[in-house]
């Protein structure tokens, strides 16, 4: 009889199990990510060349994006911006915001840079070329997206450098410098709008960005209209 309680224990114990963890990973909460290359350049570091044959260097800096547990590499952001000299950085040319939704509320950021100091035939070909993506030799990576900046707000502006790039017997260093702010997804007055409940219990549900989504959400908390 023992033995037959024993089993019955296990049993119920099994099945609490099974239903704890279905029920933990609905409850699972993810984010949306915006992610902005803000401004890049060559910086003196370890020994960039800092010259260049035609006034000053011309660098071409770019970098690329994802979240740590299963996103794929963002399009490409970066600054081609004539005559920058070295530790000065030039604001983003080309390439839009990284915004990825779904990511895992524990992950974190990656990023990869690229660069090169543009060479017209006169001066030979290309300086310092990184020649592709690659991992930051120092500097920030795999920032964890909710403890780097608070909900809605951008986070200050994080440096993350390439380093030893060589080419055309120059080696240079690249900075990019970038930011990036995260919301929960769900919007929980979406759901209420169409008979939904709404409980400030629920993360997602508590937290709205001003001026953001939905945009009736004013300073002062109140809802206008329909
Ligand atoms: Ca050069
Ligand atoms: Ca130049
Ligand atoms: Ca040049
Ligand atoms: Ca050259």
């Amino acid at each position: 009889m023992l033995k037959v309680y024993n089993s019955f224990r296990w049993v119920c114990l099994s099945i609490l199990i099974v239903l704890l963890t279905g029920l933990s990973s609905m409850m699972a909460q993810t984010v949306t990510i915006t992610v902005q290359h803000w401004s890049g350049g060559l910086y003196s570091g370890s020994g960039s060349d800092c010259g260049d044959c035609n006034g000053a260097p011309d660098p071409y800096v770019y970098s690329r994006y994802k979240y740590g547990s299963t996103g794929t590499w963002s399009g490409t952001q970066g600054n081609e911006v004539d005559e920058v000299n070295c530790d000065n950085y030039a604001g983003r040319t080309t390439g839009g915001d990284y915004v990825v939704s779904n990511v895992p509320y524990t992950d974190v950021i990656q990023i990869q840079i690229d660069g090169y100091e543009s060479d017209g035939f006169v001066c030979g070909s290309t300086d310092g070329s990184c020649g592709g993506f690659g991992t930051p030799n120092s500097g920030s990576n795999n920032v964890i997206i909710t403890s780097g900046a608070g909900i809605c707000n951008y986070s200050s502006l994080y440096s993350s450098n390439r380093e030893n790039c060589n080419s055309d017997g120059s080696t240079n260093d690249y900075r990019v410098f970038w930011r990036y702010r995260w919301v929960y997804d769900a919007a929980s007055l979406n759901s209420i709008n169409s008979g939904g409940s709404l409980s400030f219990s629920v993360a997602s549900d508590a937290n709205v960005c001003e001026g953001a989504d939905p945009s009736i959400i004013i300073g002062s908390g109140s809802v206008l209209g329909s």
